[in-house]
């Protein structure tokens, strides 16, 4: 227990309760922090829960795992799954919008822009792929790793972190059933993606069978997209994802 008796009554709370240590936030830390908070405040946040068979997913990922290892790197579905979302955004563009600055009107985006969370030493960091909607998969999958690269070695430049009209966040093999994910201002909505899991699924004809499930999870500005616009979207984006090959 510390011997000095500070007028702010640290040594009587250590003395009361033990000792304490500071631990300073990093600069991402402090980034991080900060937007969380106003986004948390100034967002009426709401998540839609919904899960997508893997079957079609794991396949197409089989199938070029050999091409992506040519390329110089491992391929996980994300990039797929990143791919769908930018053509289901195309024909959804409210939940690629942002709100103006004087909050009477929306932006329109005529591109897709997807940041994707990287769980790094130093903290969150969320790079940016930048049209997406015109970039094949293979582009997109080596642009994803080789920004997850630059990310957790504390080498991404300002300009990939920035410019995102929509995110994702997998918390993916880490686990969970789901979660809620905070909306990056200004952006409308993030997609979160939790453990995969084995599911009982009904079949058209009332039967069931074992599937492997991916929770998905889209946190949407209720000021700017409604329950029924955010269920259209997942309905769009699970059939797209079932329907990948
Ligand atoms: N369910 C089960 N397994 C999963 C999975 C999921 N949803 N997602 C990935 N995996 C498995 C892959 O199949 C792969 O398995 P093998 O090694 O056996 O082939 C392995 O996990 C690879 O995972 P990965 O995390 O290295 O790769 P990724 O492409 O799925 O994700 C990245 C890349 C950068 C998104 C990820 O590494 C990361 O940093 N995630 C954390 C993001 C985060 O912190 N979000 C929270 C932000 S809110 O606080």
């Amino acid at each position: 227990m510390p011997e000095q008796t500070e007028p702010d009554g640290t040594a009587r709370r250590a003395a009361l309760f033990g000792d304490i240590r500071l631990e300073p936030f990093s600069r991402i830390n402090q980034i991080v922090a900060r937007r969380m908070a106003e986004s948390w405040k100034a967002i009426p946040h709401v998540t839609h829960f919904d899960a997508v068979d893997l079957k079609a997913l794991q396949a197409l990922t089989e199938k070029h795992t050999h091409e992506a290892q040519r390329a110089g790197f491992k391929l996980t579905w994300l990039p797929f799954v990143i791919k769908t979302c930018a053509d289901v955004l195309a024909a959804h563009p409210r939940l690629n919008a942002s709100i103006n600055d004087a909050g009477d009107g929306l932006i329109l985006k005529d591109y897709v822009n997807i940041g994707f969370a990287v769980d790094t030493p130093a903290g969150l960091m969320r790079p940016v792929i930048k049209r997406i909607d015109q970039k094949p998969w293979l582009e997109i999958a080596a642009e994803m790793n080789e920004l997850a690269d630059r990310s957790r070695s504390g080498r991404l430049p300002f300009e990939d972190a920035e410019g995102a009209s929509f995110s994702i966040t997998s918390l993916g093999r880490i686990g969970g059933h789901g979660f809620t994910p905070i909306i990056n201002v200004p952006e409308v909505a993030i997609l979160g993606i939790s453990r995969a899991e084995p599911r009982a699924r009904a079949r058209p004809d009332g039967s069931f069978e074992h599937a492997m499930m991916l929770p998905l999870s889209l946190s949407y500005d209720h000021r700017v997209v409604d329950g029924a616009a955010a269920g259209r979207f997942m309905g769009d984006l699970i059939a797209g994802l079932e329907a990948s090959g």
